[in-house]
């Protein structure tokens, strides 16, 4: 059994930011031309109005202060409200391939790796912009990887998920070095038009580097004590988008299939499950939370990781759970990453740490990490 070690990261942040403030204003000016169409089925009690969304609201619920997106203009059209892209050709890299393989260039840089080195991509992301070819092996190839790669998607806990199978493929001895990418366009399969969500999320790229601890040259190495999975079905946070859609005959007016959610539910059920599930994961390796010198958690919700930090340790503090999505928004499996990535240059050999992710499934999955 090889032991395994996190030894690089690498992130993609898309060049638009959009404040709460122009959101709110396209999303409103969205909201007055849908009241003007139908004003006389509003008239006639038929329709219901549209309410406007509030700057106010977002932040004082979610923490959310900005996003950044892959292209803004198409959401912040009151006329389109979803990013324009330009069609590639098939010769083409694709777009997910090309944010995948910029933050992958970062992390391989920070590992000391070149592809030649990698012989396992794993591409984890809560969307795949198609079916097949897997996006993994686009990847593999871009990059001039040898071994094999394949996709998977947990939703927001897809990277941690993509961590449990880089660090069991490494022990084993079935790989020596993993990259694993997190693209995660959200701009592209969220409901800008619905208020319940549409500052939720933001576009974003992750990378990681797992490795044997042997094969480690980055001066910069966390080896990884133990990771849990766990998943539990919900109908709380859904995207019906799919391939069974144009066969199904549903409703052209309905809305659109996208990601949506109970969230005060979610949050309620989510909170309590990952708490748990973090200590359990100590206790198992023979931890408590307050050993923890950092939790680096989803982030979906500041005072859900509040919560989730004073069940562990009896108080929420900025060292001890940073917080990122105020500048990022929610961006799915990648915003533990993003955490990890922008904060743990401060801690010092010996210190543990936690990633943790929570969501749809729903699904949980920690990873506890020491560094070296
Ligand atoms: N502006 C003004 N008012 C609003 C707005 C708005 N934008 N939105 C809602 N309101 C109103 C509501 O209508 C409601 O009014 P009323 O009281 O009259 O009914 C009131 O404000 C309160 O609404 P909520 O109860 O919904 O508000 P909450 O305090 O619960 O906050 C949150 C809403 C922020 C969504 C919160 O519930 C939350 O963060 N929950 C946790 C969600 C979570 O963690 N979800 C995980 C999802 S991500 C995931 O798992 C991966 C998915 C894959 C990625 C998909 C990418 C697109």
């Amino acid at each position: 059994m090889h032991s395994a070690v996190i030894s690089g990261t690498g992130l993609y942040q898309p060049p638009h930011t959009i404040t709460n403030a122009e959101l709110v204003t396209a999303f409103n000016q969205y909201a007055d031309l849908h009241n003007q169409r139908f004003a006389a089925e509003i008239a006639a009690g038929t329709h219901t109005p549209m309410q406007h969304s509030s700057v106010e609201f977002i932040e004082k619920a979610s923490g959310i202060r900005q996003r950044y997106v892959l292209e803004k203009t198409g959401v912040l059209d009151p006329l389109r409200m979803y990013p324009r892209f330009e069609e590639r050709g098939d010769e083409q890299l694709s777009l997910m391939a090309e944010i995948a393989v910029s933050a992958a260039q970062q992390a391989m840089q920070q590992a000391g790796k070149t592809g030649a080195d990698i012989d396992m991509v794993l591409c984890a992301a809560s969307n795949m912009q198609r079916a097949y070819p897997a996006m993994a092996v686009e990847i593999q190839q871009a990059l001039g990887a040898g071994g094999y790669g394949f996709d998977m998607n947990v939703a927001c806990s897809s990277a941690t998920f993509a961590l449990e199978q880089a660090v069991n493929a490494v022990r084993c001895g079935s790989a020596r070095c993993v990259l694993i990418v997190n693209p995660e366009i959200t701009s592209a399969h969220l409901e800008w038009r619905d208020r319940d969500c549409h500052f939720i999320f933001g576009d974003v790229c992750t990378a990681i580097i797992v490795e044997r601890a042997e094969t480690a040259t980055s001066a910069d190495r966390w080896e990884v004590l133990g990771t849990r999975l766990a998943t539990q079905f919900s109908n709380n946070i859904r995207n019906n988008f799919g391939f069974l859609n144009r066969s199904e005959d549903s409703d052209p007016a309905a809305r659109d299939k996208t990601f949506r959610q109970e969230g005060r539910k979610v949050f309620k059920e989510v909170v309590p499950i990952a708490a748990e599930h973090i200590a359990t994961h100590l206790q198992q390796l023979a931890h408590a939370p307050a050993d923890i010198r950092r939790y680096w958690l989803h982030q979906a919700n500041l005072s859900m990781n509040q919560l989730v930090l004073k069940k562990l340790v009896g108080e929420a503090t900025e060292d001890r759970a940073p917080l990122i999505l105020d500048e990022f928004a929610n961006t799915a499996s990648a915003g533990s990453i993003i955490a990890f990535h922008k904060h743990r240059n401060d801690l010092v050999p010996g210190d543990l740490g936690v990633i943790c992710s929570f969501g749809a499934g729903y699904s949980v999955g920690s990873v506890v990490v020491r560094k070296q």
